[in-house]
């Protein structure tokens, strides 16, 4: 079976789809992409602009929990589906409106700072790149920064404000709801926890090498996630990560 994933590097929605391959011991391929200049293949490839899109023998299959639902049919065996049927329910609507509500308020919250550093922001996402290609994505940074602000929500001022409600609203429910189990549905590790620690780990300090930050962070980044360190819910996604994301594929 060949499967190739193409990706952003760090992105969280990549994220999602990075540990569940890497959680079920996947053999694949990634092929990192630097966003903005995707969109021409993305779109030759997929159809439509974003990542991650997955081609699994030849089916190209855009969306996270598109891609999330094809490797538990494949690839069952570590389950991330609750074998009960209303506890796989309530993970896969949790997983939905995690996708909806939490990964733009996460990325939000975070683009705020990054739109102000392109330096630290080609560091991120350009990592995998050729240094001709870093140099030049990081020239034209100045010109795209509009681009940038719009497609990550910072643009508009009310939309800042909500994501960051959104984030704090989604903290505070996912620490009520794993205070008791450690986990959101049930008392075992399902989608819904990996696709809440995925979503949260741009503000967080995931130990994994595929979400590692360049160091060192600049300032106005530091002041976004020290506003979010001392929440349980950011404790819980490094017990995540340490507990169910496994080291880093070789
Ligand atoms: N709901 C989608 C969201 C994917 C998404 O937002 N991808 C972002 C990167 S994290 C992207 O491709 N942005 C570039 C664009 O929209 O052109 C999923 O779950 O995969």
């Amino acid at each position: 079976m060949a499967i190739v994933l193409h990706q952003f590097e760090f992105s969280h929605y990549n994220e999602k789809v990075r540990w569940a391959l890497d959680y079920k011991g996947i053999a694949h391929e990634r092929v990192s992409h630097l966003p903005g200049p995707h969109l021409f293949s993305i779109r030759r490839l997929s159809g439509q602009p974003q990542v991650p899109v997955a081609v699994v023998d030849g089916d190209v299959i855009p969306g996270s929990a598109a891609i999330l639902d094809r490797l538990e049919h494949d690839h069952p065996d570590p389950p991330l589906y609750p074998a009960d049927a209303d506890a796989r329910r309530e993970a896969l609507s949790l997983q939905a409106r995690f996708d909806d509500e939490l990964g733009p308020a996460t990325r939000t919250a975070l683009f705020t700072a990054l739109v102000n550093e392109g330096d630290y922001l080609c560091a991120m996402f350009a990592r995998a790149a050729s240094a001709p290609k870093r140099a030049l994505y990081r020239a034209t940074f100045p010109i795209a920064r509009g681009m940038i602000a719009k497609g990550n929500g910072v643009a508009d001022p009310d939309n800042v404000a909500r994501a960051f409600a959104t984030v704090d609203a989604l903290l505070e429910e996912i620490a009520k709801r794993t205070a008791v189990t450690g986990y959101l549905v049930g008392d075992g590790f399902t989608i819904a926890d990996l696709t809440a620690a995925a979503l949260i780990a741009p503000i967080a300090h995931p130990d994994h090498p595929d979400m590692a930050r360049p160091q060192p962070v600049p300032e106005s980044v530091e002041a976004v996630l020290s506003r979010y360190a001392g929440h349980p819910t950011i404790a819980w996604v490094g017990e995540m990560y340490t507990r169910h994301r496994g080291p880093a594929r070789s």
